[in-house]
């Protein structure tokens, strides 16, 4: 198997010849990488055009900060940030995606014209999420979630990280096929950051053909997060803010789209939509030498499903 077969189409969405890039939207006070920001309507919404503008293919709008120690918001509060950007941004034309563990947050948000459901527990928070992503139809992404945090990473502990989030993952979409969504209609995600360590997120990166293995397309959303803050500041260092990360997760996007990855989700599009298109030249190039050479007759067939 090729590093690139695991891309694959997700049903119900666009068919991308490369990695997609997934725009962020956080209409949050407190969002770790760029709380505060887009937090009234208006505004979240140019930020979304924006974001199309720049290269991205689709935008993920989140009214709830998943920041390890943020408080939950209450569900009338989360609606009243996310529909209106949703229905802003669906009316423009815009793929949207909402991040989002409450059913009920989901439903309204496909009725205001999402297309995908980017549920950080895989279904785990409200055990109302499976069935309203089922009944709807919609696409799901299901990440690899051990809980919320409380009071430090108790959950981040592992003996082999790959192994346990694969398997973890695997169970979560064994649940979610079971609940009625169709396989053709799902996303995993190794969910980085989430109840791991720098060491458990750059493992993970290393391994993504692992994660290829469960046979859908993956999401990689390393954006700002604290691994990359660890990385540059090396191992005395004080790591650079989230908003400097934006050069390091480029770096992530080309790596990942080169491993093959659906998509990958972003705060800062631009350098990442330079990222993925580059490695999709990249990979045009590989392919064609791999043709010629098929001519000559001494090299194998092009990438199993590398488009
Ligand atoms: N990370 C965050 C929010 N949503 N969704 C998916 N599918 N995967 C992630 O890793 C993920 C996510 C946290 O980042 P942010 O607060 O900077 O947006």
């Amino acid at each position: 198997m090729n590093n690139l077969s695991g891309r694959g189409h997700v049903a119900g969405l666009p068919a991308w010849d490369r990695c997609a890039v997934m725009g962020v939207v956080n209409v949050t006070p407190d969002s770790f990488s760029d709380g505060g920001r887009w937090f009234d309507t208006t505004t979240a919404v140019k930020h979304g055009l924006d974001l199309v503008a720049q290269g991205a293919d689709l935008v993920d709008v989140g009214g709830e900060s998943t920041r390890p120690g943020a408080t939950r918001v209450d569900e009338d509060e989360e609606l009243r940030r996310v529909i209106p950007v949703i229905r802003g941004l669906a009316a423009e034309g815009v793929v949207v995606s909402v991040d989002t563990v409450r059913a009920s947050v989901a439903e309204q948000s496909l009725a205001a014209g999402a297309a995908l459901v980017n549920d950080v527990s895989g279904g785990l928070a409200d055990p109302a999420m499976i069935p309203v992503v089922a009944d709807a139809g919609a696409p799901f992404v299901v990440m690899h979630w051990r809980g919320f945090l409380e009071g430090g990473n108790v959950r981040g502990v592992y003996e082999d990280v790959v192994t346990e989030v694969v398997d973890e993952l695997r169970a979560r979409v064994e649940a979610v096929l079971e609940g009625g969504i169709a396989p053709e209609r799902l996303v995993v995600d190794p969910g980085l950051g989430f109840s791991k360590e720098a060491e458990h997120d750059l493992a993970l990166l290393a391994h993504l053909d692992r994660l290829h293995a469960l046979g859908r397309p993956l999401l990689v959303a390393a954006s700002r997060k604290r691994f990359l803050g660890r990385v540059l500041a090396g191992p005395e260092g004080a790591p650079p803010p989230a908003r400097e990360r934006d050069a390091a997760t480029a770096a992530v996007s080309a790596l990942a789209a080169q491993a093959g990855a659906w998509a990958v989700r972003v705060h800062e599009v631009r350098a990442t939509a330079d990222a993925v298109r580059v490695a999709r030249a990249v990979e045009g190039a590989r392919t064609a030498a791999g043709g010629e050479r098929d001519e000559s007759g001494t090299a194998g067939g092009a990438p199993e499903g590398a488009r």
